[in-house]
């Protein structure tokens, strides 16, 4: 018998490669999407005719529509990565962004109390939980951390995104307090790759990168040049997620690549890629894309989840950029040869 997964926010990025994931592994993947009146499978496209695959509808805001749904496909685990998950866009949308990123995480937890099956849950939590930590130091204009962030480190979110992942977070820790339920939270760092949406930065990067290299575009438009974060590859990452819910007892994990990185080293590593060494003449500095409150700093340490369940992380930065830039560079390409077919 196939084991039976259920994945929310599967049209996400990191759904749609743990979609992938899971499949390899032979369980039968339902994948919750909410109904929409346009298409929004642009990572999912290709599962559609996959026979061990299924969409389902439910909506993390619709408490009816998770326990109906839990009781159709009976789940042996559900992932839970479906969010308001750009940071930028919570302080727009702070009600929308609690109700869905935090109290979802709630939704989810009693409609698995309510069907009274073991059911092993992922909760996706985020490193912006650590926000502007207390291991912050200043070395003059440069900000670093005293000590990479580990699951013993105090949150300090500065988004309404991040507050709501810190309400995910611990009330899925309390209820594995309460009620022994078999939950872990991944408290995952950035994670990218060729499938990631437009508005984040590394894809704003790459995408626009291939769009000088194919002369489509002259400039990109960012905010603050000067964060850091800690990138990895999503499909490293939903390996990880996939080894807590294996593990004998549940937990919470750092999943991290342990080094961080400015924005300016994305732009130096991308631009290089197309021979372009002063890439400072193709950005403009845009303040739409400053944020209220800025995190300035993440880097985490992965020591436990390598320990207690032998994860760690197999592409470094470099690999990382060069995957998503190439990528883009031929789908830029493909999109120009389109465009002069339907001339
Ligand atoms: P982040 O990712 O907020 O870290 O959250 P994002 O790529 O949006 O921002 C990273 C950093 O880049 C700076 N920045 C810009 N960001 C965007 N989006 N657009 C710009 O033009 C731009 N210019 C500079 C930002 O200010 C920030 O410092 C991601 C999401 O996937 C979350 O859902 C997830 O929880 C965390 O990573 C871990």
């Amino acid at each position: 018998m196939r084991k039976r997964a259920l994945i929310t926010g599967v049209n996400g990025m990191g759904g749609s490669y743990l979609a992938d994931f899971l499949l390899k592994k032979e369980y039968e993947v339902f994948g919750m999407e909410r109904r929409s009146s346009t298409k929004i499978r642009i990572n999912t496209g290709h599962l559609e005719n996959e026979p061990n695959f299924s969409f389902v509808s439910g909506d993390l805001t619709d408490q009816s529509s998770l326990l109906r749904l839990i009781r159709l496909v009976e789940p042996d685990e559900i992932y839970n990565l479906g969010a308001q998950s750009f940071v930028g866009a919570s302080w727009n949308i702070p009600e929308q962004t609690s109700n869905v990123t935090g109290l979802g995480v709630l939704r989810m937890l009693e409609a698995i109390r309510e069907y009274q099956k073991p059911v092993k849950f992922y909760q996706a939590s985020s490193s912006e939980m650590f926000g502007n930590t207390t291991n912050l130091q200043y070395e003059g204009n440069r900000t670093t951390l005293k000590k990479k962030s580990d699951e013993l480190t105090p949150f300090y979110p500065r988004s309404p995104y991040g507050i709501s992942k810190v309400y995910g977070h611990w009330i899925c820790k309390n209820y594995r307090e309460s009620y022994d339920m078999f939950n872990c939270s991944g408290i995952l760092f950035n994670h990218e790759g060729e499938r990631r949406g437009h508005e984040f930065v590394t894809r704003k990067i790459s995408d626009g990168v291939a769009r000088i290299y194919h002369g489509l575009q002259d400039k990109i438009a960012l905010g603050n040049l000067e964060s850091r974060r800690d990138w990895g590859y999503a499909p490293d990452f939903v390996e990880a997620m996939w080894m807590m819910l294996q593990h004998h007892t549940p937990d919470d994990y750092v999943i991290a690549t342990g080094e961080s990185h400015s924005i300016k080293d994305f732009l130096d590593e991308s631009f290089s890629l197309i021979g372009i060494n002063n890439w400072e003449k193709y950005i403009v500095q845009d303040p739409r894309y400053m944020r209220p409150a800025e995190v300035d700093v993440l880097c985490g340490d992965y020591s436990k989840a390598e320990k207690s369940i032998g994860w760690k992380p197999k592409t470094d930065f470099s690999t990382l950029v060069t995957k998503m830039v190439k990528n883009d560079i031929i789908l830029v390409e493909e999109e120009i040869k389109n465009a002069k077919k339907n001339r």
